[in-house]
């Protein structure tokens, strides 16, 4: 047995969670924070036998979309700052960050 964590952007989530619906997959979702950008997005625990890991990482692949996100940078007040540094700089988010972690054991009581 594999847990899978995947973080996804919110806005695929919702058609992400479906698709486990749809496919019997069972998951528990939850809202998270990138530590980077510091904005919200969704992290999937995910239990399931190893056979099916390949079809849902498929599926995790087919539902994420590469998005340009934009960041302001903190402003350090005691630094020097010249004009540039407070400006929105581009940052590529996802598609989706997968682990793949092995069970030692699983109990539902
Ligand atoms: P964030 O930490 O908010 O990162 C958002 C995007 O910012 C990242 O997209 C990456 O393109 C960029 N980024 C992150 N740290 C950076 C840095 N130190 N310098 C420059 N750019 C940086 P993704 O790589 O697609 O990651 C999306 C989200 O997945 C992350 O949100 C974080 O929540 C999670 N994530 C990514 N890698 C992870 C890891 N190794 N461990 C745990 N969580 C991870």
């Amino acid at each position: 047995m594999k847990l899978l964590i995947a973080i996804v952007q919110d806005k695929d989530a919702n058609r992400l969670s479906n698709e486990f619906i749809d496919h019997d997959i069972r998951a528990t979702r939850l809202s998270t924070t990138g530590g980077f950008l510091k904005s919200g997005n969704t992290t999937y625990m995910i239990g399931l036998e190893d056979e099916r890991v390949d079809e849902v990482l498929e599926m995790i692949k087919t539902a994420s979309h590469t998005r340009q996100q934009f960041m302001t940078p903190p402003v350090n007040l005691d630094a020097q700052l010249d004009s540039t540094s407070a400006y929105p700089v581009e940052v590529q988010v996802g598609g989706a960050t997968v682990f793949v972690l092995p069970v030692d054991q699983f109990h539902q009581f």
